[in-house]
């Protein structure tokens, strides 16, 4: 059912490093023409690394874990292409649709190919008002049931982030940040809550990897919280400044559901001249590198 590509394939029967990469941040999540780029841009590091780039999507109809550049260019630029949480996934095979998979989507599917580490931007999570909408990403009760590392840059600062922190809690997913002991927060280095656990290299990431395994504890995430550089954030007022015109907008034009999250992402873009969207780029590419070295270590590369 699931399509791994032949690069991916050969790495993960030799145990060479492989990096899962979501599709959803290329499709929704970037402006075009830069998300074309960046996606390739993304897989190179991962290259740098010496690990093979895992980039899932599906394509009509069929899950693919690995794409070559004609597929990378379908996610980055077909019109209709769907966001795909995991629950869309059995609706979008039986269809033969075509869509960019979510984190929960991905997580799913890399497991299911035997990928251990995933890279991404932010996590999914609670919502603010999410006493009256509800909206919680399916993302964090997806890592709640999957055995993969996820390497982002927290969760989207568009987020309650201490309820979001409070669920992972509940869901009993492990959080360590790497390198600090606060949350990051996406487009900012800090999201003003600390983490329990830090960890600070990839050896001792894979060490915790190994210690779930030989626990047997249930098949949950792990979540490396890897901070955006200082020197590359957001400048903090200005992102609280037009997250709250974003998050008044969202409200103003009822956008609901799944166009939440790219809506509140794309106002940030617009209304910062573009620096948010470097901010994230930025924590991305260290997101990515780093799962790199995380998977190498795993494999013992
Ligand atoms: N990280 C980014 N940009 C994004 C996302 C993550 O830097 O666009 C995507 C991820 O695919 C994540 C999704 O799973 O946003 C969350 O969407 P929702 O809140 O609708 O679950
Ligand atoms: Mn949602």
């Amino acid at each position: 059912m699931i399509v791994t590509s032949e690069e991916v394939r050969e790495a993960l029967d030799a145990r060479r490093p492989v990096v899962a990469l979501e599709s959803t941040i290329i499709a929704h999540g970037l402006p075009r023409p830069r998300n074309l780029q960046v996606a390739l841009e993304l897989e190179e590091t991962v290259r740098e690394e010496g690990a093979v780039p895992a980039t899932i999507a599906v394509l009509d109809g069929r899950p693919h874990v690995g794409l070559d550049k004609g597929q990378l260019e379908r996610v980055a630029n077909e019109d209709g292409i769907r966001k795909l949480g995991h629950r869309d996934l059995p609706l979008a095979v039986a269809a033969g649709a075509s869509g960019a998979t979510t984190v929960s989507a991905t997580a799913l599917l890399a497991a299911r190919a035997g990928v251990r580490v995933f890279a991404t931007g932010g996590l999914g999570g609670v919502h603010r008002e999410w006493t009256v909408t509800q909206d919680e990403s399916a993302d964090l009760g997806l890592l709640a049931r999957t055995r993969i590392t996820v390497v982002c840059a927290g969760v989207k600062s568009i987020l309650d982030v201490p309820a979001t922190l409070q669920r992972l809690e509940t869901l009993g997913v492990a959080v360590a940040g790497y390198g600090t002991d606060r949350f990051p927060g996406f487009y900012l280095s800090d999201s003003g809550h600390p983490v329990d656990w830090t960890l600070d290299s990839p050896e001792q990431v894979a060490e915790v990897m190994r210690a779930q395994d030989a626990l047997h504890a249930p098949d949950s995430s792990l979540v490396v919280a890897n901070p955006v550089p200082e020197e590359e954030q957001l400048d903090p007022a200005l992102h609280a400044r037009v997250l709250a015109e974003a998050l008044h907008a969202c409200e103003s034009e009822g956008v609901t559901g799944q166009a939440v999250t790219p809506f509140l992402l794309a106002y940030l873009v617009r209304h910062t001249d573009g620096a948010s969207l470097a901010a994230n780029l930025a924590a991305v590419r260290g997101n990515v590198r780093l799962a790199g070295r995380i998977a190498a270590a795993w494999t013992g590369a």
